[in-house]
């Protein structure tokens, strides 16, 4: 199995199925495409039918979104129950994965994932900060339903998907109320997370528009 993915310190959307598969034991080999360079097209013809990335290759599969990606694992490995078991928590994780996917536009064009980086005296204009409110909502219901410690109870699709989120608003130093708080440590301290901040660290490009620069 390959996993093509962006630069760790960017590529939000990399960094869910990377995390899910790790979170498993899967074994997987990566192809990391730098973006914003000159070789990045080129790259991306190969390996990426859409041109974008994360995309993962198993024989002759090949499947080119984050969220199929995940979906696809939890079908792979049903024993690692990575999607709720009780069908109304299960099609909630759905919902807000699919919100994920689909939304939160303000938070990703103006905080862009930056794991490097601890942005001084960020201040959320009010669209971002409508959708921050949105995603601590769903931070709390779903901790509070399932009792935590893990959105859903067990670590699954939902918190890969999120996780890249946690990351945000660490580095844009966003406060969220006590229950998100201990969601967004665990998963920052999560090893495979740190694993990821640790390739990221170690990552020379710089992708300027995603710098946005300290207040
Ligand atoms: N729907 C896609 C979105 C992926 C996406 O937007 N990827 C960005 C990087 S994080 C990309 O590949 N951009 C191509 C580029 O910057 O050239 C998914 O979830 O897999």
């Amino acid at each position: 199995m390959k996993l093509i993915i962006g630069n760790h310190n960017y590529s939000s959307w990399s960094m869910r199925p990377w995390l899910l598969m790790k979170q498993v034991g899967i074994e997987f080999d990566t192809v990391r495409i730098p973006l914003n360079t000159d070789e990045t097209d080129a790259l991306l013809d190969q390996w990426c039918p859409a041109r974008q990335v994360p995309v993962l290759h198993d024989g002759p599969l090949v499947l080119w979104d984050s969220l199929a990606i995940c979906e696809y694992i939890a079908d792979k490995l049903p024993e690692a129950g990575l999607w709720p078991v009780p069908a109304d928590d299960r099609a909630r994780a759905r919902a807000m994965c699919a919100e994920m996917h689909a939304g939160f536009r303000h938070v990703r064009r103006k905080m862009p994932m930056n794991c490097r980086r601890q942005v001084v005296g960020f201040e959320p204009d009010l669209d971002t900060r409508i959708e921050i409110n949105r995603l601590v909502q769903l931070f709390e219901d779903a901790l509070q339903g399932s009792g935590g410690p893990w959105l859903f109870k067990s670590f699954g699709v939902v918190d890969a998907m999120f996780a890249p989120i946690a990351s945000r608003l660490h580095t844009y130093g966003v406060h969220v109320p006590a229950d998100s708080t201990s969601w967004m440590t665990r998963i920052l301290e999560h090893e495979s997370v740190r694993e990821w901040y640790a390739l990221a660290a170690a990552e020379t490009e710089v992708i300027e528009p995603a710098e946005v620069p300290d207040a």
